[in-house]
């Protein structure tokens, strides 16, 4: 279909080195709303909330890393440095009792932006199975 169409242009482009929103997002040159930021890390919320709490953490270094599928053993480091943010993101919006990280890797996981991301969510009943 149309979506998956787009997100496998999209990845192809990102592959290629070209930039995505999200560099627009790190260089601030379209306004977020950020939750958390560090050197390596940037947390903002989602534009289009699938929850009361939705954020995006994500690497301001893209480094390869256009999806989880693509690290290799220099993005171990990072990795677990967005791990780490996402429980910090989860502690500052309340949510520690209950939360989902969730990173969806390539069209059929309905990712839409190459650019490696961690979705925080909760604020809410969530369900299992995910759809
Ligand atoms: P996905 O896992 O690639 O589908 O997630 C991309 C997310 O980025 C999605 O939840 C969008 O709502 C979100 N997003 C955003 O927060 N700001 C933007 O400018 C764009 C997408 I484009």
């Amino acid at each position: 279909n149309n979506e998956e169409a787009a997100a496998k242009a999209a990845a192809l482009d990102a592959d290629k080195g070209a930039p995505t929103i999200f560099d627009k997002i790190i260089n601030k040159e379209i306004p977020s709303n950020i939750v958390y930021e560090d050197e390596k890390v940037l947390a903002f919320r989602d534009i289009n909330p699938q929850a009361p709490v939705h954020v995006l953490v994500i690497p301001k270094s893209r480094d390869g890393l256009t999806e989880l599928g693509k690290a290799d053993p220099r993005h171990e480091e990072i990795l677990g440095q967005l791990l780490y943010a996402a429980k910090i993101v989860a502690e500052k919006e309340g949510i520690l009792d209950g939360f989902r990280v969730v990173i969806n890797n390539g069209a059929s996981a309905c990712q839409s932006v190459y650019h490696l991301h961690l979705h925080v969510l909760g604020g809410r009943q969530m369900k299992w199975p995910p759809g």
